[in-house]
């Protein structure tokens, strides 16, 4: 029987046909915006059911990424691959550990290309989890620490040439600066004290873009699969017992250095204000969250750190930082062209939370780097 509409949307609403793509028996009860991500449209669907049944919708921004079957392939190939070392290997044995799965749709693909050209895919929910914007205390910071060694080490024995590169560029900071350049060139920029503030970090910092790249050019780091967005959100923190229990938003599973993802998780999990703060002077690194988070995560990533990967900590928070808020800033120069904006100056603010941030990391260079090292 067709429900008797608990539902809001009608069958020709593009969002309830999208979900129905997926799940095409079961009414819809409803369908809700979901999450902050700042490149994709993200859909939370609640299906008629004994218990709620929720699944994750999302419009993938095509614009970003230009090869969205690849990113569905990679997501394929990560999550066999997670779901079979959990299986056979049972690292998680005695806590909860899950990974997500990609739904297909009615004619068995992994995303439906809608007659308007969207692009919509659906991932399965997390239930009694919850993420947050902000660390809220210690055990969340060793919980985010212990999920991103776990992450890494599902995937290490992953051979990375099997994932396809969905984003080109993707973490290349000399790429960034030379795209800013460009930019900058064509469009100049105002002349606001914030604006002002900015150029001018960007230019004192430029030297420092290259140390990533040159490490690897020179062999000293290696290519991993990781997992390329392990910001503070991506974290899923069981409800009842407060354990992380899952890693989200694989679109951006790749080969890079794991440097990327541990000074991206750092960035963003040691700022207390959150990246979307307007307070953005008192923006501040805190390195008693930084060492709570290594300590979650270095037992379970030990066995593949090398010694030099020790030697390029420090750089990887100070860099993924400037790099983000090159990136944001770039982005709001040219126009807001990328990532989701909700006023004409939302990139600008997010770029000078990300500068200040790199700041304080530069301020407390010593007590960072001693504490590396002391955590060896
Ligand atoms: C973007 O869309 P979302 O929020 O998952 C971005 C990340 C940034 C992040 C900053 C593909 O991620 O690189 O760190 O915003 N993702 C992409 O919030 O560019
Ligand atoms: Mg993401």
């Amino acid at each position: 029987m067709e429900r008797q509409l608990k539902t809001k949307y009608e069958p020709s609403d593009f969002l309830a046909a999208a979900a129905r793509r997926f799940k095409p028996r079961g009414g819809l009860v409803n369908i809700r915006e979901y999450g902050h991500g700042n490149v994709h449209d993200t859909f939370l669907v609640t299906l008629e059911g004994g218990e709620a049944e929720h699944f994750i919708l999302q419009r993938v921004n095509t614009q970003v990424f230009r090869q969205p079957e690849q990113v569905m392939r990679n997501m394929r190939i990560v999550t066999d691959h997670v779901s079979g070392r959990l299986e056979r290997d049972q690292p998680c044995r005695g806590r909860r550990w899950e990974v997500v799965r990609v739904l297909s749709d009615e004619a068995g693909l992994d995303y439906w290309i809608a007659p308007d050209g969207d692009f919509w895919r659906a991932i399965s929910f997390i239930g009694g989890a919850e993420s947050f914007d902000i660390i809220q205390n210690s055990e969340h910071a060793r919980e985010v620490g212990f999920a991103l060694g776990m992450f890494h080490s599902l995937v290490s024995d992953l051979p990375a040439g099997k994932l396809a590169d969905t984003l080109e560029g993707f973490h290349i900071t000399p790429r960034y600066l030379r795209h800013y350049d460009r930019v900058l060139e064509e469009k100049g920029a105002g002349r606001s004290p914030e604006e002002k503030y900015a150029l001018r970090f960007v230019n004192e910092q430029r030297a420092l873009a290259d140390v990533l790249e040159e490490a690897k050019m020179q062999g000293r780091l290696c290519l991993r699969p990781i997992h390329g967005d392990p910001k503070v959100n991506n974290f899923m923190i069981d409800t009842t017992t407060g354990r992380a229990v899952s890693m989200i938003d694989l679109d951006t599973v790749k080969p890079g250095l794991v440097h990327y993802d541990i000074g991206d998780c750092l960035r963003s999990c040691c700022n207390l204000l959150g990246e979307e703060t307007e307070q953005w002077e008192g923006v501040q690194f805190e390195p008693d969250l930084c060492r709570t988070i290594l300590q979650g995560y270095l037992p379970v990533a030990k066995a593949f750190l090398s010694e030099m990967d020790y030697e390029y900590l420090y750089d990887g928070v100070r860099l993924i930082a400037l790099e983000l808020g090159l990136r944001f800033f770039t982005d709001y120069l040219e126009g807001n062209v990328y990532f989701k904006v909700s006023h004409p100056k939302h990139n600008l603010a997010r770029a000078l939370v990300q500068f200040r941030l790199a700041e304080s990391i530069e301020s407390q260079e010593k007590t960072i780097c001693a504490m590396f090292r002391d955590m060896r």
